[in-house]
């Protein structure tokens, strides 16, 4: 099912990005607002990512909303799995203007 091409997609994403993501990721005090941060979901190794973190660099900022942003608008689709599974913080299978403003929502309570 889904599940099995997820697990082969992230072998593959898991060599690229290894240990790095989880090392950043799970630095203390880290809050995610509203969405729960979904590490443990899914994991390879020492790979995971954090619902929110479009690109994978262990930090939700507005990276990842103008990544996300660019996506929905069709300029630059993210195509990395687990980049997908990130961006769609609400987990409903699609990636849209809601994930951006979630993301967007998160990144501006921690600016202030
Ligand atoms: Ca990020
Ligand atoms: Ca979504």
């Amino acid at each position: 099912m889904k599940a099995k091409r997820l697990v082969s997609a992230v072998l593959a994403t898991a060599m690229a990005f290894s240990c790095a993501v989880s090392a950043s990721a799970n630095g203390n005090g880290h809050k995610y607002g509203e969405y729960e941060p979904e590490v443990g979901e899914i994991m390879h190794g020492c790979y995971s990512y954090i619902n929110g973190d479009a690109n994978c660099d262990g930090t939700i900022n507005v990276t990842d909303v103008s990544k996300i942003a660019a996506h929905v608008k069709g300029i630059k689709p993210i195509t990395d799995f687990l980049e997908r599974a990130a961006a769609d913080t609400d987990k409903n299978g699609i990636i849209n203007a809601r994930d951006v403003s979630r993301v967007a929502a998160y990144v501006k309570g921690i600016k202030k």
